[in-house]
């Protein structure tokens, strides 16, 4: 018996899960997934606030291979706070098959970077979302970029829509690479074209180092499953201007989904009405991730 009891609440991934008919382009990965636990092996975080379902590097492997995709982007879940044991397990498990983004705090050591870095962690992930965590100060992740910075790590960054005009001068001053993740998760009732996906369109312009994760349709959606179509012009919008700065995940195993799972295989055959055309699906599934994650791959 588990130490931990999920939220009662809680929602479990899809354990059968469909076979996309869209096939993945050879060496596609999955830019933003996690694993939580199991929760015996490693202990969910106590500052944390929402207890998962155990879902391991075992069940994420097995949906890469299930999904056609070559490699797995392993990005800290706030339910593990700033421990990153389970997804550093995972990361050294994969056999160079994945690598990690790590939630850290401002005291971590040299040693610990170094030792991160040398399993495959590649970036650290600031969130700013409320119901996830209580977002600190920017000097606090001021001290963590310029520890991580001289690495060549960049940062992701989760943030609600609303939060964008007020943190624009502290993101924008970010030196590395930045991605934010699920395209700053817009207010998909809003125009495309409006005042609202205006400005993180105009953040995307004005700051050439930004990269968006075009994903978690199931999340943004209004009008929800099987097809969320109000999601589709936010997303080939991003993708359509920014082709070489736009990243894709499952976001396995779905944390906080309060009334539907979604079909991880059905997310898959999404993919093609965000990037219609197989350029724009190397570029987001395969070249972009590949030059952020494994450089050496792309360096020459
Ligand atoms: C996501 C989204 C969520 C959760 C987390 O680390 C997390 O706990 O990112 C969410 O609840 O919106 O990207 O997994």
């Amino acid at each position: 018996m588990s130490a931990f009891i999920k939220d009662p609440d809680w929602i479990d991934f899809d354990s059968d899960p469909s076979v996309p008919t869209f096939a993945l382009p050879a060496g596609a990965v999955d830019a933003h997934c996690h694993v939580f636990g199991p929760g015996d092996e490693f202990p969910f975080a106590p500052e944390r606030k929402y207890t998962p379902c155990d879902a391991g590097k075992k069940q994420l492997f097995a949906l890469r291979d299930h999904l056609g995709f070559s490699r797995n982007v392993i990005v800290q879940a706030t339910c593990h706070g700033a421990n990153n044991d389970a997804m550093v397990d995972a990361v050294v498990a994969s056999n160079g098959l994945a690598r990690g983004v790590a939630t850290l705090t401002p005291n971590v050591s040299d040693h610990q970077l170094g030792e991160l870095d040398d399993v495959g962690v590649r970036g650290v992930r600031f969130n700013y979302v409320r119901r996830l965590v209580d977002p600190e100060p920017d000097e606090y992740y001021q001290a963590i970029i310029d520890k991580v910075a001289p690495l060549g790590w960049h940062v992701v960054i989760y943030f609600e829509a609303a939060d964008l005009a007020a943190k624009w001068s502290f993101f924008s001053s970010i030196p590395t690479t930045v991605v934010v993740d699920h395209i700053g998760r817009p207010d998909v009732t809003k125009p495309v074209d409006g005042d609202d996906f205006d400005l993180f369109v105009h953040f995307m312009r004005e700051n050439e180092n930004v990269w968006a994760k075009v994903t978690c349709p199931e999340r943004l959606s209004v009008a929800g499953p099987p097809n969320f179509d109000d999601t589709v012009p936010f997303y080939r919008r991003v993708v359509e201007e920014f082709p070489d700065r736009v990243l894709w995940g499952t976001d396995w195993p779905h944390p906080n989904m309060t009334t539907f799972m979604p079909d991880d295989g059905a997310l898959v055959d999404f993919i093609p009405r965000i990037a219609p055309t197989p350029g724009l699906q190397q570029q987001l599934l395969v070249t972009n991730p590949t030059r952020l994650y494994w450089p050496e791959e792309t360096n020459g």
